[in-house]
């Protein structure tokens, strides 16, 4: 009896101890710039409010860990590349539709939109599209390509990037009071009308899908402006344009807030929805863009607790603004899954780290809701 007696009292002290123990570990793990593992997710916490995306050409090479963070977290999935020009119509006879299939098909299981990205840009597009031809067969070549990629999915994927990155960057105030269209291929091939052909096509396609205008940097300064005098002409001439894609690829030290507060009410004032569709906020200091300097190969730097907390409080000034024009906004994208899934590997830009665990931006975007950073939703 006293020896049991004597046992539960080690258990007891044991026990206690490595409560403790694991207090401890918490809190100065805290300090360490840790997240809060729990909590509602963020597809949860913003429900009726805005989509929340990522993007990756899922499911294949994804392991289930990373797929169930996607079923958990996200509401709708971009592919990342599989249904670009050059992957999935490399010549004009052969499509490659396994991948884009298999990611139409798994986002339908489970329950999750699709948003297809990108019909038409100067980029991952093969010249075959160019070569030997007139204005009359380009345009024939756009049409097919068009017709049969948003034709496939029709009633399947919710809304296209239908022109990517058409405007020139930098600029001045000449340029700003013009289109400043970069001069791509389908420039060179078709004029300015490829736009709204484009348009054109996809809407004869799948007349429900949301078509989208989507662009890097066109928040601020003379591309902000030319993306307007381009807006502008296609909102007069009825082009079935329904948002203007902000992709927001920015770093902590350099977030545009108030150009971003601006350019969203300048969208919706023509009338058009905004989605943000590309966001990965990189960090600033020595921890960001390092990619194993001085290091084995292909190992990263870590990020520091206040490179985290800047993030953390970057994401939540960007959320409060997007809150603030919730009516205006469809949808918010990640563009990658975590840490290891991003373009930007290296510089820690998302809001999962390379572990697939919630970093500090992630609680801070969920706290956005219920306490918003007011010096970034001041009113115009
Ligand atoms: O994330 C994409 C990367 O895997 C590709 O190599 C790259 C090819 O150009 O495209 C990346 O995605 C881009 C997107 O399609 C359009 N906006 C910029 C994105 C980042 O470069």
């Amino acid at each position: 009896m006293s020896h049991r007696i004597v046992t539960l009292a080690a258990w007891a002290v044991l026990a206690y101890l490595t409560t403790a123990a694991s207090a401890q570990t918490t809190d100065s793990k805290k300090d360490d710039g840790a997240a809060n593992q729990s909590g509602p997710t963020i597809k949860d916490a913003y429900k009726g409010i805005f989509l929340i995306g990522a993007a990756g050409d899922l499911p294949g090479g994804y392991s289930a860990d990373e797929l169930d963070l996607v079923r958990q977290n996200f509401n709708i999935v971009t592919p990342e590349n599989c249904m670009k020009p050059g992957p999935v119509h490399p010549s004009e006879n052969t499509w490659r539709f396994e991948r884009p299939d298999a990611l139409v098909k798994w986002c339908a299981e489970n329950h999750i939109a699709v948003h297809g990205h990108t019909l038409v840009w100067h980029a991952q597009t093969n010249n075959w599209f160019f070569r030997d031809g007139d204005k009359a067969v380009a345009t024939r070549r756009l049409k097919d390509h068009i017709s049969t990629l948003v034709g496939r999915y029709k009633g399947k994927i919710r809304g296209w990037d239908v022109v990517n990155e058409a405007i020139k960057d930098g600029g001045n105030s000449e340029t700003a009071k013009t289109e400043n269209l970069r001069n791509s291929p389908w420039m060179k091939a078709l004029g300015p009308d490829y736009i709204p052909l484009a348009f054109k096509f996809a809407h004869e396609a799948d007349p429900d899908a949301k078509l989208y205008y989507n662009d890097y940097n066109i928040e601020a300064g003379p591309k902000h402006e030319s993306s307007m005098v381009l807006l502008r002409r296609l909102v007069k001439d009825g082009v079935p344009i329904y948002g203007v894609g902000i992709q927001g690829h920015w770093n902590t030290a350099r977030v545009p807030y108030e150009a971003i507060d601006r350019a969203i009410a300048d969208y919706a004032s023509l009338g058009l929805k905004v989605s943000i569709t590309e966001l990965d906020v990189t960090i600033r200091g020595a921890s960001g863009g390092q990619l194993g300097r001085g290091r084995p190969r292909g190992e990263v730097s870590p990020p520091s607790a206040e490179d985290l907390k800047a993030q953390a409080n970057a994401y939540a000034k960007l959320f409060t603004i997007f809150l603030k024009h919730k009516s205006q906004i469809e949808r918010v994208t990640f563009w990658g899954l975590s840490d290891r899934r991003s373009w930007r590997r290296g510089q820690h830009p998302l809001i999962f780290d390379a572990a697939n665990h919630r970093k500090p931006a992630y609680a801070a975007i969920v706290d956005a809701l219920q306490h918003p950073k007011p010096e970034a939703a001041t009113p115009r």
